[in-house]
């Protein structure tokens, strides 16, 4: 499918937001799609949980394969924790996934709940990639990518029962953000995120922070500012999980990997120094 310039231009409104879905349309690093490639479950995120110390042993020629399905593994992991804090979904339900990259997580909540799922990127290739996903997986009737701006979607009002962002909120202010979310999310709605933050106790951003925006065109935000943005919109944190020391692991593993990119050393710098958190927060809607 392709998108007029009209849509686009009613999509990606500004300078900023036109480089991140530049990056966005032109990424194809093998760290991510030779991971999808696994299973077909393409995820822009990372992973959490302990590696298994066999997939470094073992015959040489093939160490690179299993180090690639082991920090996949991680990744799925990961987006199965996020899913499990969406509460109960019931398969008349709908989902919305906020930045949804690739799809990958919004094919797992489509296994899981049985409902159907809204994914919305600011990436139209990244959205035609995920459409096709879903066609070939036979799920298109339930699983439907959109290429919509998260900051105002045009879907409409009190019409979802969970929202979340895997890895996607530091592309945007969070109080436009979450004032999107309390018109779409139901009453008693649930929001999940998982997001990298820095901390506001170790003060402003460190170098390694500063170094990851750099890499990926994006604004991490300090911690402080998700609570401050949900409070102001009407939405209530019911968890927040620190996943910071089980996603060190995946860097590990990741920073011995033949497809290491160079932001391994500045997120296990940030993680360890304490500027930098790996936060999981949900949130119910009132
Ligand atoms: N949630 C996905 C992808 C995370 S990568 C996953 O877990 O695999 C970040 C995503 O945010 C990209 O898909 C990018 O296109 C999207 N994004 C960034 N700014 C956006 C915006 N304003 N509106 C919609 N999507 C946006
Ligand atoms: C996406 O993952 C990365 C981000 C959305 C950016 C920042 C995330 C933070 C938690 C700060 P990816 O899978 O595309 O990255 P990579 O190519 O490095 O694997
Ligand atoms: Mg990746």
């Amino acid at each position: 499918m392709t998108f007029t310039p009209a849509a686009s231009a009613r999509v990606v409104r500004t300078a900023y937001q036109k480089a991140v879905a530049e990056y966005w349309n032109n990424e194809k690093d093998p760290v991510n799609l030779r991971l999808g490639d696994v299973d077909g479950l393409y995820h822009h995120h990372y992973g959490i949980g302990d590696w298994d110390p066999a997939v470094l042993e073992g015959p040489e020629e093939t160490r690179g394969d299993r180090i690639i399905e082991e920090l996949h593994r991680l990744e799925s992991a990961q987006a199965d924790v996020l899913l499990d804090h969406l509460g109960a979904i019931a398969p008349g339900d709908r989902l919305l996934d906020a930045g949804c990259g690739r799809g990958g997580t919004s094919v797992m909540a489509n296994r899981r709940f049985g409902c159907e799922v809204d994914g919305v990127s600011i990436s139209e290739s990244q959205v035609d990639f995920a459409n096709g996903q879903a066609r070939q997986r036979g799920v298109d009737d339930r699983v439907r990518f959109h290429f919509r701006n998260m900051l105002d979607t045009g879907l409409p009002a009190g019409a979802f029962q969970g929202i979340w962002n895997n890895e996607s909120t530091m592309y945007v202010d969070l109080f436009q953000l979450f004032a999107e979310y309390s018109r779409l999310l139901a009453h008693g709605g649930r929001y999940v995120c998982i997001t990298g933050c820095y901390n506001d106790v170790t003060g402003g951003r460190s170098k390694a922070v500063s170094r990851i925006d750099e890499h990926y065109t994006c604004n991490i935000h300090p911690r402080s500012a998700y609570f401050k943005a949900l409070a102001a919109n009407g939405l209530v944190p019911i968890n927040v999980v620190d996943l910071t020391a089980a996603t060190i692991p995946y860097w590990e593993l990741r920073a011995k990997s033949a497809l290491a990119t160079g932001i391994e050393e500045p997120f296990l710098a940030a993680y360890r120094e304490g500027s930098f958190h790996y936060l999981l927060i949900a949130a119910d809607h009132v």
